[in-house]
Parts: C-alpha cells; structure tokens; sequence
C-alpha cells in the first residue's frame, strides 16, 4: 500500500489526514455518558474530603480546598515582575551574550530605532542605547556589526501544524487529526510533537521562532494548542519546546495554586472540514458544540455550587462530596473561566454566525477565527462575538481551494484594519510552508494593508493574541531574545535573514568573520543589507479593487474594463522588455541617461506599431500614463491546474481526474487515445482572470491527475471567454506529461519506469509515444528524485540508440535536479521548479537545496549555471497570480547570481520552449505596468496587449 501525500489533491485549508486512516466512529452521546459515568470516578485525589464530626466540619485538607477554589476565577497573566526579569525560564547555560550594534531596530507601530540591542540570558536587556557597564565584565560578549540592517522581533506563527504533521511526509508521523470524535477538548497537539522535523530548520532560516501548534480541522473540538519555539533544545523533548506551558502537564507537581495562571489554547473547526469527516451537516456541528458546551456548564456551576459552601465555611453542606471534577470534560470548562484562547476554524458567514451565537449562549470568548476567507464582509457579526472582537488569522492569496473559500479576497487584511479588527497572517504549515510567513505579510502589505499593521501580523498581534505579548513578537527589554536580522526591509519581496536568535541562541551556523578586540568578539554578517532595499517599498494602489470587492459581496467583476481594437497609446513609459532576433530578451530603457526620460508606446489591434515618439502618428488613440512603467512580456503559469478546476475539492466546478494506465483503466470507448486538456478547459474563471490580470497571459496545463499518466497539455489564454474566441486557445496540445514517483496508489516506481520503457520502446508510428519518443512532441515528467531522474537520463540514452532519435525531456516539480545539474545539462534536459520555493514535503524531495540564508546557491542559480534551461512553476491555480512574484524571489534569492533577464525569462521565454509552445516569442502578449518596472512592488498591471486575439485589454 502507499501513501499518498503529496500532490494530494485533497484540499483542506488545513492539514490533511492520510486516506488510508482508519475511520472509526464514537458518537458523542456515547462518549457523554463515558464522561457522566467517569464524573465523580475521577478525582484529584488530593481533593477528597475526610469525613469530620469537629465543629464546622472543617476538613483536615480545607486550607487546599479554598486554594483550590480561589484560583478558579483567576485570569491568566504574567506574574507581576516578570518584565523585570535578566534571565528567561528557557535560557540555556553557556548562550554567549550577544550586542547588535547599527541596527535598524523596529520597535513596532511607525517607530524604529538605529542603535544597539543587547541580549544576555535569554532576554532583550537593552535597546537603543546600551550601557556598557552591560557587558564589560561579561565573558565571551558576541558584537554583531548589524550594518544598518532591520531588525525584528523573531516571528510568531499563530496556525501551524509544523512537527505533528512532519516534514518529510511519512505516514508515521502524521498527528494532525484524531479519528475518534468530533468533540475532544482532552487532546493535546502536543502529544504528537515530533522533534525530528526538517522544516524547523527550513521555517527558522525565514525568521519564525515560534509557532502556535495547532490540531487539525477534522473535528468540532479537536484539543489543546501549545505554543513551541522552534528551536532545538539540549533536553531534545517536545515538551522542552512549549513556551509557558500551562500548569498541570506533569501532574500534581506541575500544579501550583497560588501561581498566576497560564494561558492554554483550544482548537474548534466549524463548516465543511468537520461535516465532510464525520459524515454530518452545519447544524450537527453546532449542536455537537451546544452539547458539549452544556456539559461543561453544568460542570462548572457544580464547581462553582461546591466552592460557594467552601469559600464560606459552610463545611456541613459538602461534607459527603469533593470536588466536581471531570478530565474529560475540564478544558472546556476553563474555557468557560476565560482561561483558554480559543481558535476556530471558520470560513463562512453561516459559520461566523453558528460560533459567535455559540459564544454569546455560553459566555466566553473567541481569541481569533482562522482561515476566515468571508470575515472581511461581516465585520458587525464578529463584532457580536461575546467578549469583544476576535482577531482574524488569514492567508494572503491562497484561495478557493475549497467552496468555503470561494470569496477569499487579497483585500481583506486592509478591510478588517479599518474596522478596527486585529489581522494576523498565518502559514498553516505545511499547507503553506512557514519559511515564507514574512511572504503573507509582504502580500498584505502591497494590497493596502499598512506596513506597521502587515509587520505586527506576523510578530505582535499574533502574540498579543496567544496571550504571550509579555514575552513574544516585540522587540523590549525583558522579552525573549527572539530576534531577526534581515538583509533588506523585511516588508520587501525575498527578504531574507542573516541571522536569527531563539531564546537568544544564533541558529543560523554560517562561519562569520570574527575579529577578537577589547575581549570582544566582533562579528560581521555573513552579506551585507543591501543598501537600496533597506527601505520600505512603495507599493501600487489599490482602493478602487477593494472598494468594489465588498460593493459586489466578494465576486467583484475580474474581466478588463474596457477593450481596444484601435489605438492605445501609452505615455510616461520608461521601459519596454523585448525580444532580439536570437531571441535574447533585454529591457530596453527610453532614457538610458539619467535623468531618466520616458517614450511612448503606440498599440493596435494589440500590436506594438510604434516605440519612442509615437503621439504624432496616432489617430485620437485611448491615452494611458504608465506613471514611469514598463511593458514587459505577458508571463506563463504551469504547474497547477489553471483553466482545468474552479474550486478545487468541488467536483462539479472542475475538469475531472483523468484516467490512469495503472489504476483505473481507459474505458474503450476512448480506444486508446490520450487526453487532451484543451477538451476540458473552462474560461472565465475566477483564477484565471485573477492570474490574467496580474500579467499571466498564458496558461499551460494538463489534464489533472494523481497518478502515472495525465495526458496532452494545451496553451490558453488567461483571459479569454470562451474558446471559440479568437485566440482563445493558443496551441491545442504542447506536451506530454506523466509522472513518476510516490502518488496515488499506483505500483513502484521500478513498475512505472518498466511502463515507460514500454511505451516509447514498442510505439508505432502515428502514436504520442512514438512522437515523444523521436522529439517530436517533448514529454515532461514530474519527479523530485534525483535517481528517478538519472535513471530516466539513461531510459532517454536507450529510446535515442533505438530509434536514431533526439528526445525532447524536461522534469517538473524537480526538487532534487540539482544533484544530476550536469547529467541534465549534458543532455539538454529542461527543469521546471514547481513549486519554486518549497520545502522538503515528502522523502522524494528531501534533498534540496534550501538556498540563503541556509546555502549559497538556490536551485535556479545552480541548474542556470550548469546552462539548463530552468522555468519554474505553481502549484495551486489560485497562487498562479503570484508568477511575477515568484519571479522577483528568484531574482532577489539568487543574491546576484542571476540577471533580470534570466529571471523574467523562467516564467516567460524559458517555460514556452520547455513546455512546447511552437512560438515561444515573447511579442504575442505584452502587459503594460503602471508606476514602476517588472521587478518593483510598486508596478500594477494596467493593460494586456495581446496580437493574437487583436485587442488591448485596461484593467
Ligand atoms: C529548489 O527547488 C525545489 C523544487 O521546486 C524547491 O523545493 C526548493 O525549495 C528550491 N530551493 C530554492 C532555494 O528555491
Ligand atoms: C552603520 O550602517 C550604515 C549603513 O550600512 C553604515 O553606513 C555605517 O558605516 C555603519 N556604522 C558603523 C559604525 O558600523
Ligand atoms: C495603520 O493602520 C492603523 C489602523 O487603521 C492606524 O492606527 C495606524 O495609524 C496606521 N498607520 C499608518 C502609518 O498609517
Ligand atoms: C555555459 O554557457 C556559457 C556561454 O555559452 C559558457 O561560457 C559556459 O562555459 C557554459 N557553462 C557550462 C558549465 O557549460
């Protein structure tokens, strides 16, 4: 049997549980009365009652008892000097003491400091200023010339399953979801910790330091969250990992009653996670929760009944009872005490509406909703919520992966800000991997959410809502040393670390220059901040959009604005990408001099008929004022199933899974022939014109499957409405793709390369297999591992002797090409990243190259340097938007071993000739960007030129 975890095209907002999971059903009532029946059999054993006939039948343990009481109405806060504090609770002996020198250090809200920090103890000491009667007598002080860089509170995820769903996927440690109830307030993420994830390395070297470890979606209550640092701990225990745990973990002598109390977390799902796991409905989860929540009122009244006769001597009145007490059920009613954050997952308005009734019915409040793709259109209805508003934890561009998420909207952060509602960015790690957190602020910082808002998202707010704003996501004297230096303003695109303190440990272990002086070791970062990205970057505005995402209840129209046949001219452009007759693309600039100067550029029909000077030719043309842009080439997506699926878990909204040559045999009725994904592809779309007016003009993709065989990819327009349109379809069929590796529930992978062989080896004429096999049409494999890949380098050496023949082969996803760079350069095989920044999610794909901070090269630069031509690639339709993006990253992570040119060319030029595209030139599709260049975060996509289908489209 094998699993099937990646490319499992199961999608859930959170994470997934593996379909081979048995699926046992205990219906709530039963476990009701397990826990009625345990009511009264579970006792504190300390708390039981002797039996008095003294005066008062005051109890020989009393004095437990009122403790016992007295903290059942205490709130969780720090104990009182805790700011005052010189050593943390998590220092580890011999942490050398480390001052930041020449640091822009944000102190949060618009305020920034360029000074020094100091950190000894596991703890912020000093900032700003720092008094060197500190650490002049202090042995081993660290100096760390910060070169001006920014420097961050370290950042603090609020959703992640990071370690219980690990990374490597393997089906043993998968400890997201239990299968047993939908109401488990007992269970604790934390009993699944596995201390051996890949991804904590991976995720600290993007600047998380901590994560809010959350249960999995699949059941109403699906248990305790703790909050763990990410780093690795002398003890090496998953306990050791828990920032504050709550009292109690370790039993009695855990629990110390005078103690100020800690916060605890909860998890809650609502909507389809839960109903599609138990088999059940909306109404039943909320009954589930009113059930529950019902029972442990009466618990807590029973508790409070019981306490009232303690606290006021009334000894007689329970002198044949003790404490009501239930294991099962005291989570919840802590959090009925306020003493427990509680998360729900919750998409939905009618979501929205079940959990805050839920609240109010049963009074306690709500620390935040996750996920929350519709909270930005009911902002009264939060506000309802008891206990005040809870904070809204959110994802930036992904949606639409489900119904639930349909109206997701890029807009939000910024709508909820101005309704005064907290906004937190998240990962749901592994869902998105947690290196590129900062990514999600970044995203809601360039469509309006502002930047001491979109930097709080990931480090303040999310710690002020876990209830750790005393310790965690500022940068104060008195805090934990979690601290991130980065290399540019951490809001611009491909920000990166150069250092990161947990607990005041450095992780990252490059080996800094160090020169030793005044008994100090004076350190310099391994790379300079680079000095022009320092700044906060300028970004594109954006009102319009979102005024009218919520003027159309989340479905705004995504089509142009208007379209042209005749003249556009565009004014105020400063440069325009083309392509040269070898088909060398270069950007060319009007003004090369400076003072920059601007040209014209004059369209028809979606042509560029003139560059330069051109107003005097035009005929009353459509003016447009590009502010200082440039037009660039129109940008291919591959990778995802773009133009093939509208909500990717609703069948009936999408294509369908093909058919595959090891599981579900082809019906005869198709007597044999291959699917063709350009006989399914549904336009107009809400990912495709979301992508088409982001610059993607193209989508190239094949027909969806998990398993061997997919079938004929096509080329499409992004932004054409139906097929018939002229130009609507680009090419009917590029490649052809297959895949070969661990997915589904095909046989090994020997079986599937045997298959292969068989395919190209025995093909006849007028046959795919013979065209691929004599280079006539280019076969594209997805794989990730390197010996998968040489061996289909040596499969492609035996097709070529037998036919005489030159294959056309590239490898897609291709995590691990680095590692056969030459082998593929050698034989002129192209490589497409998908998804081009990732992480190692399956064993497949363990060994990438993770790129800086961790190494010096990222893949890209690698296989460019070897000459490969590398394109790279999406993976969810929904984040096809981001290709300029993903580009920009490129750029941007290669620190310089890659051109501009060669960036825009992975996600343009390069992906056209991999994929098949007979005319890979560049001038079918332009995109026209507004106040600023292809690589600023300023530049908005204002018009689509297209020559083929012969209009300019204005957005
Ligand atoms: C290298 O490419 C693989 C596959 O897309 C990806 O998983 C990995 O994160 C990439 N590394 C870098 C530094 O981009
Ligand atoms: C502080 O950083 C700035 C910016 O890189 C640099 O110009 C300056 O020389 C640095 N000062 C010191 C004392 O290192
Ligand atoms: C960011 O938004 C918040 C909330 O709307 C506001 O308090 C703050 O002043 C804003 N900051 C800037 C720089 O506009
Ligand atoms: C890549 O191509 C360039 C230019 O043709 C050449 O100078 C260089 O040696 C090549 N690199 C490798 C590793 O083949």
């Amino acid at each position: 049997m094998s699993s099937k975890l990646e490319g499992d095209v199961r999608p859930t907002a959170s994470y997934a549980r593996p379909p081979t999971a048995p699926r046992r059903r205990l219906k709530f009532a039963r476990l009701l009365v397990l826990a009625i029946a345990s009511y009264g059999a579970v006792r504190l054993l300390h708390l039981r009652i002797p039996w008095s006939h003294h005066a008062a039948h005051r109890p020989a343990n009393a004095e437990r008892i009122i403790a016992q009481c007295r903290a059942l109405s205490r709130l969780p806060a720090p104990p009182a000097d805790f700011a005052d504090r010189t050593e943390s609770d998590r220092f580890e002996p011999g942490t050398p003491p480390t001052l930041i020198i020449n640091g822009t250090i944000w102190l949060g809200g618009e305020r920034s400091v360029v000074g020094e920090l100091y950190m000894d103890g596991g703890v912020i000491r000093a900032i700003g200023y720092v008094p060197k009667e500190l650490y002049e007598n202090k042995a081993g002080v660290v100096v760390v010339n910060a070169q001006g860089a920014w420097v961050t509170p370290g950042l603090v995820d609020l959703h992640s399953h990071i370690g219980v769903g690990a990374s490597p996927a393997l089906n043993g440690a998968i400890d997201v979801d239990s299968p047993l109830s939908t109401i488990q307030p007992w269970l604790r993420s934390l009993d699944g910790l596995n201390t051996h994830d890949m991804a904590y390395t991976t995720s600290i070297a993007g600047g998380v330091t901590s994560a809010l470890l959350l249960p999995g979606s699949e059941n109403n209550v699906g248990g305790q969250a703790f909050m763990i640092k990410l780093r690795k701990t002398r003890e090496r225990s998953s306990s050791s990992m828990v920032v504050e745990p709550p009292y109690g973990l370790w039993g009695e002598v855990d629990i110390d009653l005078e103690a100020p109390v800690r916060w605890r977390h909860t998890k809650h799902a609502c909507g389809e996670e839960p109903s599609k796991s138990w088999g059940m409905t909306r109404m039943d989860s909320v009954w589930y929760f009113r059930q529950a929540y019902a029972a442990a009122v009466a618990m807590r009244n029973a508790q409070d009944a019981y306490c009232s006769s303690a606290l006021s001597g009334r000894w007689l009145d329970i002198a044949d009872q003790t404490f009501p007490y239930n294991l099962a059920l005291e989570a919840l009613v802590d959090t009925l005490r306020g003493k427990v954050k509680v998360h729900v997952h919750c998409y939905e308005a009618v979501d929205f509406d079940g959990i805050v009734r839920l609240s109010n019915e049963f009074q306690f409040p709500i620390a935040a909703f996750h996920h929350a793709h519709e909270a930005y259109l009911v902002p009264n209805l939060l506000k309802n919520t008891w206990g005040g508003v809870p904070a809204i934890a959110m994802f930036a561009t992904a949606a639409r992966y489900k119904r639930e998420a349909y109206r997701g909207s890029e807009f939000a952060p910024k709508i909820l800000a101005n309704e005064g509602i907290p906004v937190i960015m998240k990962s749901d790690h592994p869902l998105l991997n947690s290196r590129y957190l900062m990514y999600e602020a970044q995203q809601a910082y360039f469509y309006g959410l502002n930047a001491s808002l979109a930097l709080a998202s990931v480090t303040s707010t999310s710690a002020t809502v876990a209830g750790l704003s005393h310790r965690l996501g500022h940068l104060k004297v008195g805090h934990d040393a979690d601290v991130v230096v980065w290399d540019s303003h951490p809001l611009q695109l491909g920000a990166t670390p150069l250092q990161v303190y947990i607990d005041g440990i450095a992780q990252l272990s490059y080996a800094p220059e160090v020169v030793v002086e005044d008994g100090l070791s004076r350190m310099t970062l391994k790379e300079q901040p680079v000095a022009e990205l320092r700044v906060q970057p300028s970004v594109a505005d954006y009102d319009d959009e979102a005024d009218e995402v919520l003027k159309y209840d989340g479905e705004p129209p995504l089509g142009a604005k208007e379209i042209h046949a005749d003249e556009v001219l565009f004014v105020n452009v400063l440069s325009i990408w083309q392509q040269d007759a070898s088909n060398e693309l270069h950007e060319e600039l009007f003004g090369p001099e400076e003072p920059m100067t601007t040209g014209e550029v004059l369209v028809k029909d979606g042509k560029i008929i003139c560059t330069g000077t051109c107003a005097r030719i035009a005929s009353s043309p459509r003016l447009v004022d590009l502010e200082g842009g440039s037009v660039a080439p129109g940008l291919t997506s591959y990778g995802s199933s773009l133009g093939l699926v509208e909500i990717l878990a609703e069948p009936s909204t999408n294509d369908g899974g093909a058919y595959d040559l090891f599981g579900n045999l082809a019906p005869e009725v198709l007597g044999g022939k291959i699917l063709r994904a350009v006989d399914g592809v549904q336009f107009g779309g809400k990912d495709m014109l979301i992508a088409h007016r982001s610059g993607v003009s193209t989508a190239v993709t094949a027909p969806t499957s998990s398993g061997f065989l997919s079938g004929l990819s096509g080329a499409f327009s992004t932004g054409a409405w139906n097929k018939a349109e002229k130009g609507g379809i680009i090419q009917p069929v590029t490649a052809l793709h297959i895949a070969i590796g661990h997915r589904g529930s095909i046989p090994s992978i020997s079986a599937q390369v045997a298959g292969l062989r068989h395919l190209l080896s025995t093909s006849k004429e007028g046959e795919i297999w013979w065209s691929v096999a004599h280079g006539s049409i280019p076969l594209i494999v997805q794989v990730h591992s390197a010996d998968v890949m040489s061996t289909l380098i040596l499969l492609k050496h035996e097709i070529q002797i037998q036919f005489g023949s030159t294959m056309k082969l590239s490898f897609a996803g291709a995590n691990e090409a680095w590692m056969v760079a030459k082998n593929i350069a050698d034989d002129g095989i192209g490589v497409i990243l998908v998804p081009s920044r990732t992480f190692p999610g399956t064993w497949e794909q363990m060994r990438t190259v993770p790129g800086v901070p961790l190494t010096d090269e990222t893949n890209i630069s690698l296989l460019l340097a070897h000459n490969v031509t590398v394109a790279i690639g999406a993976v969810h339709a929904s984040l096809a938007r981001n290709t300029r993006f993903d580009a920009i990253w490129a750029y941007r992570d290669a620190h310089g071993k890659i051109s501009k040119r060669q960036a825009l060319e992975l996600v343009s030029y390069n992906v056209n000739k991999l994929l098949g595209l007979e005319e890979p030139s560049l001038s079918r599709e332009l995109v026209a960007y507004k106040g600023g260049d292809f690589f600023s975060t300023s530049a908005k996509v204002v018009g689509m030129l297209s020559a083929d289908r012969g209009i300019t489209e204005l957005f």
